[in-house]
């Protein structure tokens, strides 16, 4: 089998998370580059690919995966060392709970696509858009906070990065880099603090890919 291949924009938090989920599990891939800030997801090339136009994207195995979560969890039954989500049921959804609070609920209301149409279809000044953007990640952190809490261990839940603690990790590196106060969030702090440890999340940093031309 030929090695799988990510599509990959590298401050693209949802492909962050699939760098995350493949550095776990110790697969070996190639990184192709879309740059966003030329477009290339709308390309007609790459939307022949992937019809919704966004990255990540990743082949593998003879097939064309899309949407982090999926992707995430194609690896974690791929490959089933280490999981990356429990095997109860209920500790399960408690997991995918928190990973979709990030990748359903915060993520989407910050995309490329909508902070473009606030600005360019809209009309909104670039501070406007900020605040919108810092808004919707101090909505979504504070109940992440409040979910995690009581079964939070080294990271979201337990002593063990799961594929919640993938979608999270992300998401503070997009808080930061719009300075999104996090004080309040020790529990998330401490996950982050202690992910960033692991080579298989810090690999994965946006600081540590190509940068395109
Ligand atoms: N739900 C999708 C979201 C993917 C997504 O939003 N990707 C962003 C980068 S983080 C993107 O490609 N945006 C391009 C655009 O908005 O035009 C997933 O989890 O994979």
């Amino acid at each position: 089998m030929p090695r799988p291949i990510l599509y990959d924009y590298y401050r693209s938090s949802a492909a962050y998370r699939v760098r995350i989920a493949l550095n776990l599990k110790g697969v070996d891939y190639e990184i192709r580059p879309v740059n966003l800030l030329e477009s290339e997801q709308k390309s007609a090339e790459y939307k022949a690919l992937n019809p919704q136009g966004f990255v990540p994207m990743l082949e593998i195995d003879g097939h064309r995966l899309t949407q982090s979560v999926a992707i995430i969890n194609y690896l974690d039954l791929r490959y089933s060392i280490p999981p990356l989500l429990p095997a109860s049921a209920a500790e399960r959804a408690h997991v995918v709970a928190m990973a979709m609070a990030v990748a359903c609920d915060i993520h989407p209301l910050n995309n490329l696509r909508v902070m473009k149409y606030l600005k360019n279809e809209l009309g909104h000044s670039q501070e406007e858009a900020d605040t919108w953007y810092a808004h919707w990640i101090s909505e979504g952190l504070p109940a992440l906070e409040a979910m995690a809490a009581p079964k939070a261990g080294k990271f979201l839940f337990g002593d063990a990065p799961t594929g919640a603690d993938v979608c999270l990790i992300p998401q503070l590196y997009n808080a930061r880099r719009f300075n999104v106060p996090l004080d309040n969030y020790p529990t998330l702090l401490r996950a982050d603090e202690n992910a960033n440890k692991l080579e298989a999340f810090a690999a994965a940093h946006p600081d540590r890919q190509k940068v395109p031309a």
